[in-house]
């Protein structure tokens, strides 16, 4: 029998022997295995440290002592051993396991995140709010080397640095973000893990200085002291950590139980702010994911024993594949372009680009704010930034986009990819707000094509346009048709909308995704006698005034319908256009609700908004019958 399946809770796992805590960790890999392969998910950074979880919830007491995962998407051996495992096989499906960690789902999951960053901040605050209450319970943070290129963990390591706080960091180190780790921190952590002989001197000269202080006093320790700091200057390129007042202890092989509860145990009887430097290997004890981490980081169902996807891919390609071609394609005639990623290469499609364009190709890390202020440094010097950012994502960037781009109107070009409903992430992951944030930035130009040849047609006149910054969003989906070749594609002229159906009562101005069911719903309201106009808004920002002056002539309800939060988005950006030039309009906007999207395949997560073409039907209908009672 499995030894997993007698664990419900750590309470049992803290039964077992040390010596059995292998065999555990290898039923969970097993189990990890089996499960993801049904549902999908983040199998290889889940792999990498299922030797942690173990040791963490050995040495440490949660929920009593709080453990925060930076991001989450690696906690599924954490998962499995907090009492999740019977409902394991519903991860990240409706109703089901979260992909993450979340609050409501247990009470060992201390922080929700889906976000990398927030690890550090989140557990100095439970550690302050432990010192204001006078408990006594340890806060550990767990966060990856990928974590280490966001400026938020060092601002939480700063103010925690040299502060008294007790707080433990456990940083995992496997060299990865969701590809290879860029930059000078993973350069200096791949130093420290090359070199570790240079790590041992350092702790034999620290315990040194120690036993010094005993025997001769003030004066030979100070000396021992600046010994010891020339030692870690020299042989350890001025360790960072111990430099931010972290005292640091490693680096210990992540896969090694003995040695891992051994550390996690006795750094748990210091006190202070310090810091666990473990190695771990992403995708660990499973081939194929050994074999490609960057693929096997996270990935959609596959067969265990091939390792190939369920799902074979055929029709047309990603929008973030054709997005992908195009910047590469279109970088040919503009040698003044670059493409900028917040460390998604493969996510953004961008790693096409990187291919043919190596030197114009720029991956700064988890660091969206920085990649957007990077852009406008570029663009004030006369080259065209792509920068390349999940709507999610962008968010973090928001005072960036308005402060170093639009205020400047430097000519920034913003494609958001999974922008809209985004599925199984889940709530954390939702591009649901880029329309409302982006519409109020001023003089930012805001678009989003209906297909993929009119994403590429809107990359065109992203590249014409000088006078400001200009986004472009779309979803996580396969694109509606594949796209003729970029060559053959017009830009879009700047600022125009597309009649796409004439129609006498209801005008549908739809937005990207939006435009093909709202045609189809005209299709289905014309079969029961309602006539629609529908529109394809691509430009959100500016309208299209001689086209929306023609449709406040002939129409007296105006649909809008966006795959974004109905909250300040284009249908009250209309609204409010429209409310002191045409009173007489009455705006309607479909769209997502005010509300926190649970995680489901993204074609339920439409449907059950009504934002299919029967839903769009559906909800016109409703409004024209309302109409009519109204006139009666
Ligand atoms: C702010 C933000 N940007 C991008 C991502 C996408 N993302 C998810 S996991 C990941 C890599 C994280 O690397 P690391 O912290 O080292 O964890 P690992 O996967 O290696 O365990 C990235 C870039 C994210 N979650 N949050």
């Amino acid at each position: 029998m499995s030894l997993l399946t007698g664990i419900t809770s750590p309470a049992d796992l803290k039964r077992l022997r040390r010596d059995q805590l292998p065999l555990l960790a290898r039923d969970i890999r097993e189990r990890m295995i089996e499960c993801c392969s049904v549902t999908g998910g983040h199998i290889g950074a889940s792999l990498g440290v299922v030797e942690l979880a173990v040791a963490l919830l050995y040495e440490f007491d949660s929920p009593r002592d709080r453990i925060v995962w930076d991001v989450g998407h690696q906690a599924y051996a954490w998962k499995l051993l907090t009492g999740r495992n019977d409902t394991f096989p519903t991860l990240r499906q409706s109703g089901g396991v979260s992909g993450f960690l979340k609050r409501s789902e247990s009470e060992h999951d201390q922080f929700g995140a889906g976000h990398a960053g927030t690890g550090v901040s989140a557990a100095l605050g439970m550690a302050t709010a432990r010192d204001l209450k006078g408990e006594s319970h340890q806060v550990v943070a767990v966060v990856g080397d990928g974590a280490l290129t966001c400026g938020l963990s060092y601002e939480g390591m700063n103010n925690a640095g040299h502060s008294d706080r007790d707080i433990i960091i456990v940083l995992n180190d496997n060299g990865m973000s969701i590809s290879p780790n860029v930059g000078g921190i993973a350069r200096m952590l791949g130093s420290i893990v090359a070199n570790p002989k240079t790590n041992a001197l350092r702790e034999q000269i620290k315990h040194l200085t120690f036993a010094l202080g005993g025997v001769f006093g003030e004066g030979v320790v100070d000396f021992a002291k600046n010994l010891e700091e020339s030692a870690k200057n020299l042989f350890s390129r001025g360790m960072l950590f111990e430099e931010l007042g972290l005292r640091y202890f490693g680096p210990i092989d992540g896969h090694d139980l003995n040695k891992l509860c051994d550390t996690l145990g006795f750094v748990r009887g210091l006190t202070g702010h310090r810091l666990v430097h473990v190695i771990t290997e992403k995708g660990k004890g499973f081939a194929f994911a050994e074999a490609n981490r960057e693929k096997w980081h996270g990935l959609a169902a596959y067969d265990p024993e091939t390792g190939e996807p369920r799902k074979k891919a055929s029709g047309p390609p990603t929008w973030t594949q054709v997005f992908g071609d195009a910047i590469t394609a279109l970088a040919a005639a503009h040698p003044e372009m670059v493409a900028v990623t917040a460390a998604m290469p493969s996510g953004t499609g961008t790693n096409l680009f990187q291919k043919k364009w190596p030197d114009r190709f720029f991956d700064v890390g988890i660091a969206e704010g920085h990649a957007v202020t990077f852009a406008a440094g570029l663009a004030t010097q006369g080259i065209r930034p792509v920068v390349a950012i999940y709507s999610t994502f962008l968010q973090r960037a928001y005072d960036n986009v308005i402060h170093d781009v639009a205020v400047q109107h430097l000519p920034v070009i913003f494609a958001m990819d999974r922008a809209g409903l985004v599925g199984e992430d889940g709530q954390t992951h939702m591009g649901l707000y880029d329309i409302a944030y982006m519409l109020a930035v001023p003089g930012m130009t805001v678009t989003a094509p209906r297909d993929g040849e009119e994403l590429i047609g809107l990359l065109k006149t992203a590249l014409a346009h000088h006078a400001g910054p200009f986004c472009t969003r779309y979803p996580r989906d396969k694109a509606p048709a594949e796209p003729r070749a970029v060559a053959e594609i017009p830009a879009v002229p700047y600022g125009t909308w597309e009649q796409l159906r004439s129609g006498s009562e209801i005008g549908i101005l739809a937005v990207g995704t939006m435009v093909a069911p709202a045609l189809r719903a005209a299709e289905l309201l014309a079969a029961d006698g309602v006539d629609c106009a529908v529109v394809n808004c691509r430009f959100l920002k500016p309208m299209d005034d001689g086209l929306l002056e023609a449709l406040t002539q002939r129409h007296r309800i105006l649909v809008t319908v966006e795959e974004g939060t109905v909250v300040n988005g284009f249908g009250a950006y209309l609204a409010e256009t429209l409310q002191t030039t045409h009173p007489e309009v009455r705006v309607v906007a479909l769209g997502v609700p005010d509300r926190l999207i649970e995680q489901a395949p993204r074609g339920d997560q439409l449907q059950a908004f009504g934002l299919t073409a029967d839903g769009i039907a559906r909800r016109i209908a409703a409004l024209r019958h309302e109409e009519s009672l109204e006139a009666r």
